[in-house]
């Protein structure tokens, strides 16, 4: 009798494991690998990537990132991504080369790979989607200090990591910018990283001030960058000395734009950026998007998408953000 309960019990067992197997190879799996934990943008683009699924349904999403933003620690992550077979990768990438022959690697074991927000060369990703063109960034990012600043005066960049690909495209185009005549009274006088944490940032922009006294202002085209700037115009006692804008996150932002640390900043929807991505790796996935040059694919409730030159699709214009929106905004992202 004993036995025989035991064979039932074993079989109950073996039942109840496969039907486990069944159910999770039922559902596709999607890692979101962003650049860093503890960055409420990416938080933001994960809820986008959780709409998505919620739409689509049949989808597991995995959301990942190393805890510094480091090539290193990302690499280690899709290493296990393709250990456990996932079917689709997203990546906003810690360095523009680095991350390629893991990605290629993934790619050759059936894995489908983008990447979005911040991009890895083009032979190790299927597409990259960028959330705004990159020279309309660059150059409205100058336009918008220049304004803050009278067009006169030393101004500094405060970007993310040196190996960030999105921020390094984006100080490109500013450089670009500035060789336009409006700003020939206007100097850079220094490119700083943060690395996209929050302490080091805020020693950085702390690092410019000693350095450049007769600073006017400071570009941080980066949510953690512009938010410990912030914090650190403040603590030094330097609103309205020093002018500050960038790409900002509208609730880490609201209490420097309403006491006029930060003027205006922009920045575009990381909920829509973190769906998008999510969607159309589904639909790469399924086979539903080929990812070739000049396909207009249909992403979902943020409608059509060109894939262009590079294999570079790129959503809308970014928002700018003042004292009229931002609470508005705020409540959002
Ligand atoms: C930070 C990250 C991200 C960038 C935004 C603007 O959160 O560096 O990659 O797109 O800022």
């Amino acid at each position: 009798m004993k036995k025989i309960r035991l064979f039932f019990i074993s079989i109950l067992i073996i039942l109840l494991m496969t039907s486990v197997v069944f159910a999770q190879s039922d559902n596709i799996r999607i890692a979101m690998v962003v650049k860093g934990l503890g960055n409420a943008f990416f938080e933001a683009c994960h809820k986008g990537g959780q709409e998505a699924v919620e739409e689509l349904g049949g989808i597991e999403l995995i959301f990942q990132g190393p805890s510094t933003p480091t090539a290193e620690g990302q690499i280690e992550i899709i290493d296990s991504l393709i250990a456990q077979r996932v079917d689709g990768i997203a990546i906003s990438a810690n360095d523009v080369d680095a991350l390629v022959p893991i990605c290629k690697r993934a790619m050759d074991m059936g894995i489908t790979v983008i990447s979005f927000d911040s991009g890895i060369a083009a032979e190790g990703r299927l597409l990259h989607l960028d959330p705004s063109g990159a020279e309309f960034i660059g150059r409205s990012q100058v336009k918008m200090v220049a304004d803050l600043v009278d067009y006169k005066g030393q101004i500094a960049i405060l970007s993310a990591s040196s190996q960030h690909t999105n921020q390094n495209t984006w100080i490109e185009w500013m450089k670009e910018e500035l060789k336009e005549p409006a700003y020939k009274d206007m100097e850079l006088v220094a490119v700083v990283y943060g690395d996209d944490l929050s302490d080091k940032s805020y020693r950085e922009a702390m690092g410019l001030f000693t350095s450049y006294p007769d600073l006017k202002g400071i570009i941080s085209p980066t949510t953690v960058g512009i938010a410990a700037t912030g914090k650190a115009i403040e603590d030094a006692g330097k609103i309205g000395e020093v002018q500050l804008t960038g790409l900002g996150l509208p609730s880490e932002m609201k209490q420097y734009i309403l006491n006029g640390t930060c003027e205006k900043m922009a920045l575009w929807n990381p909920i829509d950026l973190g769906y998008s991505s999510t969607y159309i790796t589904y639909k790469l996935i399924k086979g539903e998007f080929k990812a070739e040059q000049g396909e207009i694919f249909e992403v979902g409730r943020m409608g059509q998408i060109e894939i262009g030159e590079n294999n570079v699709a790129v959503m809308g214009e970014p928002f700018v953000f003042d004292k009229d929106n931002i609470e508005q905004f705020a409540e959002i992202y």
